[in-house]
């Protein structure tokens, strides 16, 4: 008796100690409403474990999540085929209708949402999340009042399959006019004194009824038999299979576990970063996020400016997971199985867009399926490379692309160079010699010997790329600046590898040789960076891509401190194309201007990007900025921006194109009190800590991972070891050693 009255009490003990674990939520990091979605693109929230994602409505009555798998593609290794809608979910609940005090939010500190809402008196609570561990969506409904649930779930197919009963639960499958199979399953737990019934919906379906639960939860999982294996014909393990096993190991862990897990695994990527761009007032932040985008034109909110970088961490995070594909036009969020620009991998911008922000934001991890996507790739590109350019070595790639090595549009030929900036980054980040050894390697001189195939000498020794295009406008002819600025860059890549690794010298010294032969960047006639080799560039030209700029961001060839002459052209071809312009293209300026180190000019973007864009907008022109859940507006929604955004704030606030770490390069004015941790930096160097106080840098500490010389340049005098020092400054590194600077 004794036993179990002490049993109770450290049982309730250990309740109680759970419940007062659980951190109170971080005003700064979450996004909510005080109404439920009633769009699509523009209202519902997403997330998603790098495969199956889910946009949630939070309906009161009528719950609907629509989700999505990753590797639902139509097309083939000729045709483009398009990402798919998966399916949706539906949950009607009984109630009035009428709730109070609803509240339906995001918290990006642990990638979960809420809803709450009171109705008759009772208090209703939902918790979901997508997770990476568990591979499924949890869903959990929990009420104070016993056997408050009473409804019904439904599950429909976006390919029209009819759903069928499973084990506690249903299910649907089908195949793609592709052959690709795919499955969706999910299972129900009802607690308490209630419980559940799957039974025929009365149209020749399943549906399953609620009947009086005190709480249920709803898991739910979904794949198909892609495989990123040319080899196996892009196709590999049934989908029931995996779906099933999936579901029964989740089923048999309790929502405390599978929520434990979950965090455990997000916030070890999410919260290596921490940024404080200067604190708003307190009531701007508790208002409602739309009404915070709406209030930002008046008030200032630096709040909002680090949410928004956070968001795009977290949007990451929840598309793109090692053995994954990397993030598409739209992330992993697909409402459609027509969606614009087919949700695709474009390769002029768009793809690489999306992992700007991996490395320097902390999340090497996720860069993996983007690598992984580049990888998987070669043999059937280099097939198509050489139906196009007969006798080249190597590959490159079409502007639109599928996942199983089809293309459409038109070729876009220092496409693959610009991957190759990734392959490269990835190590100029972590400094992993055994990646570069054994991925990195072979996929970069395979591209360089397309080049060198590729490449056209003219009488003189100058050496261009044929028949290029500026995306997307202009002539088509030799020596566009775009191609010209990517090659030199991908060369630069190859001679740093090979430099590293000790190997090829001869076949080194010949890029290095063909990187000197280059046509290199202009400056023309009204004092801007010409963007063909004709003196041609329109003043009035607003295009939003800005290609010819690469070599300032995100290349290396044109700094304001190696290159003084060629970046003051750079920057008079900015001021011409103005500030506004598409999603995509604000960010990409954020970064140009940042890199400028016009910090109150990249500000001027990120204000001008932090604009509430209604619906029905599609312009893919101008008229970007986001939609209340945040999502980027190209317009329609284009998740590159999001990203864009990240990369453009952090290289505000650090650089380290050039060898060396620039410190606060581009602080705006509006910024002058602030702190980030845990950016990082190329060297395999880590900004552990970075504080600033009235515009003047107060505290650094620099942790490196792998040793060697660190070159600093900082905005200010510090002091390091009691010492003054001065603004630039080289330390001597240890693996594991962390440095600190204040004043
Ligand atoms: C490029 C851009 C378009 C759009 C598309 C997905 O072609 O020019 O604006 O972002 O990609």
């Amino acid at each position: 008796m004794i036993r179990r009255i002490l049993y109770s009490f450290l049982l309730l003990l250990a309740c109680k100690l759970t419940y007062a674990q659980q951190p109170a939520p971080n005003a700064n990091l979450l996004l909510w409403d005080d109404k439920p979605a009633t769009a699509w693109m523009t209202e519902a929230y997403p997330m998603g474990n790098g495969r199956v994602g889910g946009m949630v409505f939070g309906g009161v009555t009528e719950e609907h999540i629509q989700f999505n798998e990753i590797s639902l593609w139509t097309g083939d290794e000729k045709e483009t085929g398009a990402y798919q809608a998966f399916g949706d979910l539906f949950i009607s609940l009984k109630g009035t209708g009428q709730p109070e005090n609803y509240r339906r939010q995001l918290d990006l500190s642990r990638a979960t949402q809420q809803i709450t809402y009171t109705d008759k008196g009772i208090n209703f609570k939902r918790e979901y999340f997508c997770s990476f561990p568990a591979k499924v969506m949890v869903l959990r409904f929990t009420a104070d009042r016993k056997g408050a649930y009473n409804g019904i779930i439904k599950l429909n197919d976006a390919h029209k399959s009819v759903v069928e009963p499973a084990d506690m639960g249903m299910r649907f499958s089908g195949k793609l006019e592709n052959g690709l199979a795919y499955y969706a399953g999910l299972q129900v737990k009802t607690e308490g004194s209630g419980y559940m019934v799957v039974g025929p919906d009365g149209k020749g379906g399943t549906q399953i009824n609620i009947k009086d639960a005190d709480s249920f939860t709803i898991i739910l999982s979904a794949a198909t038999d892609y495989s990123n294996q040319r080899a196996s014909k892009w196709r590999g393990e049934a989908p029931e299979g995996k779906v099933k096993q999936v579901l029964a190991a989740a089923a048999k862990q309790n929502y405390q576990q599978l929520l434990a897990d979950h965090l455990a695994d997000y916030q070890k990527l999410f919260s290596r970063v921490a940024i404080d761009l200067g604190k708003g007032d307190a009531k701007t932040a508790a208002l409602p996020t739309y009404q915070r985008i709406i209030n930002y034109k008046k008030t200032p909110d630096a709040q909002l400016e680090s949410l928004l970088f956070q968001f795009g961490r977290y949007l990451l995070i929840s598309s793109s997971r090692k053995g994954g594909l990397p993030a598409n036009l739209q992330g992993l969020w697909n409402e459609s199985n027509n969606p614009p620009w087919r949700s695709d991998y474009h390769s002029n911008i768009n793809i690489q867009m999306n992992y700007w922000l991996a490395e320097p934001t902390n999340l090497a991890e996720c860069h993996f399926p983007y690598l992984d996507y580049i990888n998987s790739m070669r043999e059937v590109k280099k097939d198509n490379t050489k139906e196009q350019y007969p006798g080249v070595r190597g590959w490159t790639v079409k502007t639109e692309n599928n996942i199983f090595g089809g293309e459409s549009f038109l070729w876009n030929t220092p496409g693959s160079a610009w991957y190759v900036q990734d392959i490269w980054e990835h190590y100029a980040f972590t400094r992993d010699k055994a990646y570069l050894k054994n991925f990195g390697y072979a996929i970069i001189k395979e591209i360089v010997e397309f080049w060198d195939d590729h490449l056209k000498k003219r009488p003189d020794g100058t050496l261009v790329a044929p028949d290029g295009w500026s995306p997307e406008h202009g002539p088509h002819e030799d020596g566009v600046t775009y191609d010209q600025e990517i090659i030199y860059d991908l060369f630069t890549n190859y001679i740093e590898a090979a430099d590293v690794l000790g190997v090829d010298k001869p076949y080194r010294d010949h890029v290095a040789d063909m990187r000197a032969h280059l046509l290199k960047p202009k400056i023309g006639k009204w004092g801007q960076l010409q963007e063909w080799e004709t003196d041609r560039d329109d003043q009035q030209d607003k295009h939003r891509h800005a290609s010819h700029l690469f070599a300032l961001h995100p290349g290396r060839q044109i700094s304001i401190s190696t290159t003084p002459d060629l970046a003051k052209a750079a920057r008079v071809s900015l001021e011409a194309r103005g500030d506004e312009s598409t999603g995509w293209s604000m960010a990409w300026k954020m970064n140009f201007w940042a890199r400028l180190h016009d910090g109150d000019h990249a500000y001027r973007i990120l204000n001008n990007f932090i604009t509430l864009v209604g619906g029905s907008g599609v312009d893919y022109n101008e008229g970007g900025g986001i939609y209340a859940n945040l999502f980027c507006a190209h317009p329609p929604f284009q998740i590159d921006g999001n990203f864009g955004y990240v990369a453009g704030v952090a290289e505000m606030l650090l650089q380290s194109q050039t060898g060396t770490l620039e410190l606060l390069p581009a602080l705006p004015k509006a910024w002058q009190t602030g702190s980030i941790k845990g950016l990082r930096a190329r060297g395999g160097f880590e900004i552990s800590d970075m504080q600033w106080k009235a515009g003047k840098l107060t505290r650094l500490v620099i942790k490196s991972t792998t040793g060697g010389d660190c070159k600093l340049r900082l905005p200010n005098v510090l002091k390091y070891g009691g010492k003054a020092i001065g603004k630039q400054y080289s330390l001597k590194t240890k693996p594991g050693g962390v440095y600190t600077f204040s004043n």
